[in-house]
């Protein structure tokens, strides 16, 4: 590759470079934000969010902004230490997302591109689309083609009593759901059948509702408790074994009547792929920092299609409700305000639809005094 100036500007391989487009900062500031309530599931519960927040500046000024939520405390530093170390790579790079992506991913070969490295190469993905979609004054949704629009979206609840569950669905269609998912798998199998009958008492029979088992159990009891379930219309199940046992999600899924749904756990396209060849799932539910980010979401999507899977999110709403337009076979978007706290801008809900907040690329605006009140050293 040869490089040499032309009219002050970097020429590489006869294409001239805007300069104004090279990565010029990151920024890497570590969070653990309160939840509203500690979120709890059959595998284990939630207490608050860890969250490693990233800005990628550029030359021309613009900032591009992401977040990881690295579901434990311990992952925090080892996520940081490596975005500043590939922040020592890309540094002068010109901000082309997908371009970095694979230049990391290849950085990463040998160590693999799943676990920190893969959800470092992602954020730093999505913070570079978010930047290339505000450097041209565009929704993120626009930057890939297409309009912003209202997106189906569920409430995400937490394991709860059904009484609880039907006080906090109450609050829920107050604040315009009309579609929610219950972590299920409660010791006592009957609670996971009153839990959902609970929901419809408050909601209406005919409310949508999905249950997730977190991986919580083997292919053979999760086929049994879903011989109980499969009566009560749910709309899918998901993670009813460990979520690299592909081969038990399709013996599940041969064996009941409840679709059932995974892919929050799937490490790239390449996990997705091996996924559906063995019949894993009805429906696939990509986690943004998990696929890839955004480059990675876009062929997740492609795949999808190609295999006609309807395609709901995992977290990142604030992405999602972009990347879901920009998704053929978009089914639902997951709502679990993870980063709300540290967002002064998010997607607002209304009539069971996520609505876009405005603002260019992912509309993330940092709320810095409550960041600076989470901060963690
Ligand atoms: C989940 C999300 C976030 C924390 C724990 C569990 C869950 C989901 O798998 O699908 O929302
Ligand atoms: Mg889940």
């Amino acid at each position: 590759m040869t490089t040499c100036e032309a009219e002050g500007k970097p020429v590489v391989d006869d294409a001239v470079v805007d300069d104004a487009r090279v990565i010029e900062r990151l920024t890497v500031r570590k969070v653990i934000a309160p939840l509203p309530k500690p979120h709890k599931t059959a595998s284990g519960t939630v207490e608050a969010a860890p969250l490693v927040l990233l800005d990628i500046m550029t030359r021309d000024g613009v900032t591009g902004s992401s977040y990881l939520f690295v579901y434990t405390p311990m992952m925090l530093e080892p996520v940081a230490s490596l975005l500043r170390a590939f922040g020592e790579i890309i540094t002068a790079e010109i901000a082309e997302p997908g371009d970095i992506t694979a230049q990391l991913s290849a950085k990463c070969r040998l160590v693999g591109n799943q676990g920190a490295t893969g959800m470092s190469i992602s954020a730093i993905d999505m913070a570079l689309w978010d930047n290339k979609a505000r450097a041209t004054g565009q929704p993120l949704a626009s930057c890939l083609g297409f309009s912003t629009r209202p997106v189906r979206v569920y409430d995400s609840l937490g394991q709860m009593s059904p009484d609880e569950t039907a006080r906090e669905v109450e609050q829920s269609l107050e604040a315009g759901f009309r579609c929610f998912k219950v972590k299920a798998g409660h010791e006592n199998l009957a609670t996971d059948v009153a839990v959902v009958r609970a929901i419809r008492a408050v909601a209406g029979d005919d409310c949508w509702i999905a249950m997730d088992f977190n991986q919580a159990f083997t292919p053979a009891e999760s086929i049994a408790r879903m011989q109980r379930l499969d009566g009560e219309s749910v709309a899918w199940i998901e993670e009813p074994a460990r979520a690299e046992d592909h081969y038990g999600h399709a013996d599940v899924r041969r064996a009941i009547k409840t679709p059932v749904q995974t892919g929050e756990n799937w490490w790239g396209i390449a996990d997705m792929r091996h996924a559906l060849a063995v019949g894993a799932s009805d429906h696939v539910m990509p986690d943004l920092m998990k696929i890839g980010g955004v480059t990675g979401w876009q062929s997740a999507a492609a795949l999808a299609m190609a295999e006609a899977k309807p395609v709901s999110s995992h977290l990142f709403c604030e992405y999602s409700v972009h990347l879901m337009t920009a998704t053929p076979t978009a089914l639902m978007l997951e709502w679990l305000d993870v980063a709300g706290i540290v967002n002064g801008n998010q997607p607002t809900i209304s009539e069971g639809y996520a609505i876009p907040a405005p603002g260019d690329g992912a509309g993330l605006v940092w709320d810095e005094s409550t960041i600076a009140r989470y901060l963690v050293a």
